[in-house]
């Protein structure tokens, strides 16, 4: 992915020609688009192809599977057009390394702990700890949440140059810039951003808090 604006649109809106016509208007400002289930689910897998003609596509399937069935969801999404892929690391080596395995030359993203005030229960008390093994897996980068910016700074010290991508930005509560500033590559907003009525607007207004800190 390119680092330019380090702002990732996550597309939840689930009518595809509306989807479409939002990702043609942000396409010069966002560095990729994330899709996820609501619009996968709604429109079918083929709108992994047709967004990857504005934008890189990463699919956030949060895959978390055995190894078998990791490797045929990303040889699936990468088939389509998806430049990355995300999923799940508490499902531990095998089914990680099955990930990157898989990939080619789509990215690989791990999560390690969720943005919402329910991923602090349970896989965040061993974020770093998955972080490490990410890092052996070979993959290419992480999720961290925007709403604990510590936590974004606690994966980077861990991963090196590793890229983090961090969800959580403007509706969770959390802040574009922020996030830059404790470590992460890109945040990902989406409400903030396709629920707007000018979501070019909202997009430059992000970029532009981003750039403030860079
Ligand atoms: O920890 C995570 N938090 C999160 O919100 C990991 C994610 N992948 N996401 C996704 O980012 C979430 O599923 C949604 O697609 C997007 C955030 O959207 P919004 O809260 O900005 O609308």
């Amino acid at each position: 992915m390119k680092a330019d604006s380090r702002l990732v649109l996550a597309l939840d809106e689930t009518n595809g020609e509306k989807a479409l016509k939002i990702a043609e208007s942000v396409s010069d400002v966002v560095d990729a688009i994330k899709i996820n289930w609501p619009l996968v689910l709604s429109e079918g897998p083929q709108m992994i192809t047709r967004l990857a003609e504005f934008s890189e596509v990463i699919c956030d399937f949060k895959v978390a599977d055995i190894p078998n069935t990791v490797k045929l969801i990303v040889e699936n999404s990468v088939s389509r057009g998806a430049s990355a892929i995300i999923v799940h690391a508490f499902t531990g080596d095998d089914s990680l390394c099955a990930a990157v395995e898989a990939s080619g030359e789509a990215e690989v993203y791990a999560v390690t702990e969720m943005s919402h005030p329910g991923g602090k229960m349970f896989t965040a008390k061993h974020a770093e700890e998955m972080a490490r093994l990410g890092v052996e897996c070979g993959v290419d980068g992480f999720i961290a949440p925007a709403t604990r910016p510590e936590r974004i700074a606690a994966i980077r010290s861990v991963i090196g140059d590793l890229k983090i991508l961090s969800p959580g930005v403007g509706t969770q509560g959390g802040s574009a810039s922020a996030a830059i500033s404790a470590g992460a590559t890109y945040a990902i907003v989406g409400r903030s951003i396709y629920g707007s009525d000018d979501p070019a607007a909202a997009a430059r207004a992000f970029a532009e808090d981003i750039r403030t800190v860079l």
